[in-house]
C-alpha cells in the first residue's frame, strides 16, 4: 500500500520529523523554496498535516487541501488551529495533552523561583563583575507563605498547584467551573481572584474565550508587592497594560514565557529589570518534546490504521 502523504509545515521535533520521513511520504513545507507551489503540488494528494501548537493552521490552509483527513498538532493548545472550518471539513484535529503537564509545570515553577529570589538577576550581576565592586546584591523575597493564585486549574494548573504547595504557598483558583473535588477557594472573578492571591499564574487556555481575560484592572489587582507568571498564551494578558503597570510599579514582577506576537517581545518588556523572560520554553525540554512527538506519531498511525485516535480534539 502506498504510504499517505503528509505535509509538515515546521520542523516540529528532528527525531519526530525523522521518523515522520520514515512512515510517510513527508513534505516539509518549511523546506520548499516556493511554498505556495509545493501546496499545490501536494493539494489532491495530502491527507495529513503536522504542525506544532503556536504556527497551528490556518482555514485558508485547510481549505487549500481538499484530500486532509487529519492535523495532528505537536502541543497541547489548539488555539492557532482553525478548529471550526476543520469540523466543517470533517478533519481530524489531534494534539498531545498530559505528556508535556509536568513539563509545564516544571519550568512555571523555575520562573516562579526565579521571580522570587532573582535567580538570574543575581546571575547578571555577578557576570557584570558588580559583586566585588558593589557588595551583595539587594535581598530577594521568599514563596513560602504567599499565595498563589491559579487561573485555569485544568492539568497543567494542578501539577502547579501541587508543586507550589511543597514550596509552601497556598493555594486559590480561577477559571469558568469550580472543581468539585478541590478543597481550595474558587473564584469565578479573575479581578477577585487577583486580590485574593500574592501571584497570579496563568494557565489557562488561549483563544477567543480567554482573549484579554487578564486586563488593566486584573494586574492593578494584583498590585504593586504581587506577581504576575504567564505560562498559558499571550493573547490571556493585555501585554501594553501589563508593560505600563510595570513600569509604573504598579505590579510588582512578571515572569514570562509566552507573548502576544512571538516571537517578538516588546523592546520595552525587555529593558524592564522587574521581569524574567523565557522564550516559549514551557514543553521545551528533550524528553517532553520525544513524548509529543511520539504522541503525534501515535496519532497518525491510528487514523491511517482505522483505530481510535487517542488524543483527538475533534
Ligand atoms: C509548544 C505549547 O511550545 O503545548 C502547547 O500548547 O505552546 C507548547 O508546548 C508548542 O506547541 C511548540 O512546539
Amino acid at each position: 500500500m502506498r504510504k499517505p502523504e503528509i505535509l509538515e509545515l515546521l520542523d516540529v521535533h528532528p527525531g519526530t520529523t525523522a521518523k515522520l520521513d520514515a512512515d510517510y511520504i513527508l513534505h516539509k513545507l518549511w523546506e520548499a523554496g516556493d511554498q505556495d507551489a509545493l501546496i499545490d503540488e501536494v493539494a489532491q494528494t495530502c491527507r495529513g498535516v503536522v504542525t506544532n501548537g503556536i504556527v497551528g493552521i490556518k482555514g485558508e490552509l485547510i481549505k487549500r487541501l481538499p484530500k486532509l483527513e487529519i492535523i495532528a498538532v505537536l502541543g497541547v493548545g489548539v488555539d492557532s488551529v482553525d478548529l471550526e472550518t476543520a469540523r466543517s471539513r470533517h478533519v481530524h484535529v489531534t494534539n498531545t495533552p498530559d505528556v508535556l503537564t509536568v513539563g509545564v509545570a516544571e519550568l512555571a515553577m523555575g520562573i516562579l523561583l526565579d521571580v522570587a529570589r532573582k535567580i538570574t538577576w543575581n546571575d547578571r550581576y555577578l557576570r557584570a563583575g558588580r559583586w566585588p565592586l558593589e557588595g551583595d546584591p539587594p535581598l530577594a523575597s521568599s514563596l513560602s507563605g504567599r499565595t498563589l493564585g491559579v487561573l485555569g486549574m485544568g492539568r497543567i494548573g494542578q501539577a502547579i498547584a501541587e508543586r507550589a504547595s511543597v514550596f509552601g504557598m497556598q493555594i486559590v483558583y480561577g477559571g469558568p467551573n469550580r472543581k468539585p473535588d478541590l478543597a481550595h477557594d474558587f473564584y469565578s472573578d479573575p479581578v477577585d481572584l487577583a486580590q485574593a492571591c500574592d501571584v497570579l499564574m496563568i494557565a489557562c487556555k488561549g483563544g477567543a474565550e480567554t482573549a484579554g481575560l487578564v486586563s488593566a484592572e486584573v494586574i492593578d489587582a494584583v498590585g504593586p508587592r504581587g506577581w504576575l507568571i504567564n505560562v498559558s498564551r499571550g493573547s490571556v494578558v493585555d501585554e501594553q497594560a501589563l508593560i505600563e503597570a510595570l513600569k509604573a510599579g504598579r505590579l510588582g514582577a512578571a515572569g514570562l514565557d509566552v507573548f502576544a506576537n512571538e516571537p517578538n517581545v516588546p523592546a520595552d518588556l525587555i529593558a524592564l529589570e522587574n521581569v524574567v523572560l523565557q522564550p516559549h520554553q514551557g514543553s521545551a525540554s528533550i524528553e517532553t518534546r520525544d513524548a509529543m512527538g511520539d504522541l503525534v506519531l501515535a496519532n497518525l498511525s491510528a487514523h491511517f490504521t482505522s483505530k481510535p485516535l487517542p488524543t483527538a480534539v475533534t
